[in-house]
């Protein structure tokens, strides 16, 4: 048994999420949670909203709301969604919490001590209109790159291509519309990430086992230009950790707060303690999770992520960490993903395109949602959400294969025998076929899931499920019941088992259907498999069972065009 501490790319407080950032993070986080604790692993789930920053500022601008009450309040929001979609976090914070503000200046504190912090005036953006700096996303104006006209100071929408504020043509604010803007001195810190760079690029190469896309992201920022540049870790903004040293004052700083990138991965961290806080538990029940000196040197550490935010997981927070001085945690494997694309075009959350956590919930169970998702993850390269692909997969997989099996074992079983399992008969060659074929698929599966390979595992599992409808049909304990009662209790036996089977191996990917199966079986019994044969005779001869519901329906052809048109963009 190990002990796996799994973190998940913290979502942006302003707004709800769409499912190309559930795919990318939150969702395979929680797949490998339930995975590893099925496993009898001790595993440590995390998740916050990260709360900073101008993402947050403006959209509470934007409903009209003071920040705090906003971020409250859309926390609560996200909090019932991602139950909503049963992630499993063992704790959801906030990267606003009084734990983040504290261990985020700490961290600055140890950084500046050990002289990897450097002070820098530099010429930014002031609005006379609005009376203020515009950092970031407060200031708006045509792309150098690719000529969109609404590029954000931070990042270009269109083309992707990461910006300073001073790139833009003709920028503006994005508070008030005004140009009349000047460039004025201000004070900053910049993280001298630089300093580190042997540091980080031999900790980078020797994590040979990292997925390609993560480590070519990694070493492209690395080698980028002239080298890995210092970054500036703080703004000229209100809401946000307060600049400061440690517990002391940070002269010259006053009135600034850390830059959101600088606080949200340290969330990770402070999360831990927001969880053990909330239980009542000492400080050295987070910290082992944590502190290499306080027995975290044999956790097996997680993170996932869009390959947007590898940068910030694999140079700036390491060399945050690294920079300490002090033994925390690194990340020891890190699974990014690609973008998920939705139905010919982007998801774009503020052109309200593509399909969002609340909507998706509103027309179809969570599990229909992540057993698509999870199937089509955007691993290997960018995939694409088509309604035609959905409903197939949903009708197929779901509802034709897992739910049609379980179904027809049980009506059968039912009509036949009673809601019993039935006794009597012996396990014939088409019943070790299956074992034999169910032995070498489970074990399959296990290796893709330590592998972490989503698409590879999925593919498994419904070749699982397929396995057992060809039992069925090949050993056809319909036909075989008139004339050997015997033999077909056996098959139905065989059947029984298999459905608790499914449930304890599909939970990953599907924990309601699975938690249906396992009550329909009259069993809690979740054991992992060992042997196939011994974990298909789990459920005894007279064991009493009940027929469920159908546990997928079928997606029809009117709703599936009922929705497209209805997510097709501008959500009101
Ligand atoms: N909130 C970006 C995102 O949601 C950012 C991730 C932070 S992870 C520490 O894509
Ligand atoms: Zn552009």
């Amino acid at each position: 048994m190990a002990r796996i501490l799994i973190t998940s790319a913290i979502p942006y407080i302003n707004g709800i999420k769409h499912l190309g950032n559930l795919v990318g993070s939150q969702l395979p986080a929680d797949l490998f949670a339930r995975y590893f604790r099925a496993r009898g692993h001790e595993v440590l789930f995390l998740c916050a909203t990260d709360e900073h920053g101008t993402p947050a500022e403006l959209a509470a601008a934007k409903a009209g709301k003071p920040v705090e009450v906003y971020c409250a309040e859309m926390w609560a929001v996200q909090k019932r969604l991602s139950d909503g979609f049963r992630l499993s976090f063992d704790h959801f914070g906030r990267s606003s919490s009084p734990q983040n503000h504290r261990l985020t200046q700490h961290f600055a504190g140890r950084l500046a001590a050990n002289g990897l912090i450097a002070e820098v005036t530099e010429r930014q953006f002031f609005s006379k209109a609005d009376n203020r700096f515009l950092p970031d996303r407060y200031i708006e104006g045509t792309c150098p790159n690719c000529g969109y006209e609404r590029a954000r100071g931070d990042q270009c929408e269109n083309c992707t291509k990461q910006l300073d504020p001073t790139d833009l043509i003709n920028p503006r604010s994005a508070i008030s519309g005004s140009t009349d803007l000047e460039l004025r001195e201000t004070k900053h810190l910049y993280l001298r990430q630089s300093a580190l760079r042997d540091r980080l690029e031999a900790w980078i190469d020797s994590k040979t086992d990292w997925p390609v896309l993560t480590t070519s992201i990694a070493k492209k920022w690395l080698n980028d230009g002239e080298g890995l540049k210092d970054r500036g870790i703080t703004r000229d903004l209100h809401w946000g950790v307060p600049v400061r040293r440690g517990d002391e004052p940070w002269p010259g700083m006053e009135g600034k707060v850390f830059y959101v990138w600088f606080d949200a991965p340290i969330e990770y961290i402070a999360c831990a303690k927001e969880w053990a806080d909330a239980r009542g538990l000492p400080d050295a029940a987070w910290e082992r999770w944590w502190r290499e000196d306080k027995g975290a040197a044999d956790v097996r550490y997680i993170q996932f992520m869009g390959k947007d935010n590898v940068p910030f997981h694999t140079i700036s927070f390491p060399a945050t960490i690294m920079g300490s001085g002090e033994p925390w945690k690194l990340v020891d494997y890190i699974k990014s993903f690609n973008y998920l694309n939705y139905d010919g075009g982007q998801f774009s959350t503020s052109q309200g395109r593509g399909v969002f956590m609340d909507q998706a919930l509103s027309i179809l169970p969570a599990d229909y949602w992540r057993w698509w998702l999870l199937s089509h993850a955007p691993e290997n390269s960018d995939s694409e959400f088509t309604w035609e692909n959905f409903q197939a997969s949903v009708n197929k997989d779901l509802a034709d294969v897992l739910g049609n099996f379980v179904s027809r074992v049980t009506k059968f079983c039912r009509a036949k025998f009673g809601e019993t399992v039935p006794e009597g008969g012996e396990a014939d060659a088409h019943a070790a076929a299956l074992v034999a074929e169910l032995e070498t698929r489970v074990r399959a599966y296990e290796g893709h899931m330590e592998a972490m390979e989503v698409r590879k595992a999925a593919a498994e599992l419904r070749a699982i499920w397929v396995a057992g409808n060809e039992y069925l049909q090949s050993a056809a304990p319909w036909a075989v019941h008139k004339e050997d009662p015997a033999r077909a209790a056996a098959m139905v036996r065989l059947g029984l088992n298999l459905v608790r089977l499914y449930a304890v191996l599909s939970e990953p990917f599907i924990p309601d259907a699975a938690a249906a199966m396992l009550a329909a079986m009259g069993t809690s019994d979740r054991a992992w498999p060992g042997p196939i044969g011994e974990a298909l005779a789990v459920l005894p001869p007279g064991h009493a069972f009940t027929t469920p519901d159908v546990l997928f329906k079928k997606i029809a052809d009117e709703e599936r065009e009922d929705w497209a048109r209805r997510f097709a963009g501008r959500r009101d």
